[in-house]
């Protein structure tokens, strides 16, 4: 089996599909969204993670095809979603460095928008912290180009990387997502539960929004409401699925 071989054939032969995981208010939970998650089921390999093939595909410059049919299919979603009780208003989608960095792709986003009919408002675009401290200027005006528009950006498995401060109050960023490694041990470790905190009030004084991933159990959204934590994503709340099959799983109220 040649991973790269297979890749390269993936998209054409319809292998890919999206499942997307919702995302609500800890306040009440209300569902606010929901974040697209690519998935490749091989014929004879089965499913296979994109842990292990987005930096195949970021190396071969396979993700460049493959993003923007991700970005298409979510976007298409999210109009056919729209005004729709129950399901997400809103799509977020993982974009990596390698994308971002297309001369063309604030083109490819407005084309995609247009050619979707999906407002600019109902996508969000999740990077990392490490895009974002490759070339901060290239990144703030990129950046400032898609808010413009209406599109929201946030930075995905925040506290994993290295942003200060300074650095964050000038990146035109709407939403932290505190990565789900902090969130899973909480209730185990002093440390891991100050830096939550932390990420939580940085995100309150810089006026950003910021949600939790990984949330697992009540107990953990209990704590991240009282600390003030917005919104938050998990099985607690939901599995990624398919888009047919969207639904909320009932969960008590922390
Ligand atoms: O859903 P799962 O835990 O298997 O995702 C593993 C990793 O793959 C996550 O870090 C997620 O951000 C990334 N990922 C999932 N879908 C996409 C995608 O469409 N594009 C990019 N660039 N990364 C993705
Ligand atoms: O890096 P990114 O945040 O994009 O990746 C999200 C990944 O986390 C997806 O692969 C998704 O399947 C996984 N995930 C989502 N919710 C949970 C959860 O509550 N627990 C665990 N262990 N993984 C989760
Ligand atoms: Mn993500
Ligand atoms: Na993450």
């Amino acid at each position: 089996f040649e991973l790269t071989h297979a890749l390269r054939h993936a998209n054409e032969a319809a292998q890919f599909r999206l499942e997307y995981q919702p995302q609500v208010r800890l306040s009440d939970g209300a569902l606010i969204g929901a974040e697209a998650l690519l998935r490749w089921r091989h014929p004879t390999r089965g499913p296979i993670s994109p842990a292990e093939f987005i930096p195949l595909a970021e190396d071969t410059g396979l993700i460049i095809p493959i993003g923007r049919w991700v970005l298409e299919t979510a976007c298409a979603q999210a109009a056919r979603w729209q005004g729709q009780p129950g399901k997400p208003q809103q799509v977020a989608v993982n974009v990596s460095a390698r994308q971002l960095r297309q001369p063309d792709f604030i083109e490819t986003v407005d084309f995609i928008l247009a050619e979707t009919g999906c407002p600019a408002q109902a996508l969000e675009l999740e990077v990392t912290e490490s895009l974002l401290l490759e070339d901060a200027e290239a990144a703030i005006e990129l950046l400032g180009a898609l808010t413009a528009r209406g599109v929201r950006v946030a930075i995905d498995d925040f506290g994993t990387g290295y942003s200060s401060l300074s650095y964050l109050r000038r990146m035109p960023v709407r939403t932290l997502k505190i990565d789900r490694s902090f969130v899973s041990e909480l209730g185990q470790d002093a440390h891991v539960a100050a830096i939550a905190r932390t990420v939580i009030v940085l995100a309150r004084s810089l006026n950003l929004d910021v949600l939790a991933e990984g949330v697992e159990t009540a107990e953990q959204a209990a704590w991240l409401q009282r600390e003030g934590c917005d919104w938050a994503q998990g099985w607690h709340y939901g599995r990624p699925m398919p888009a047919e099959d969207f639904v909320l799983t009932p969960h008590a109220l922390p």
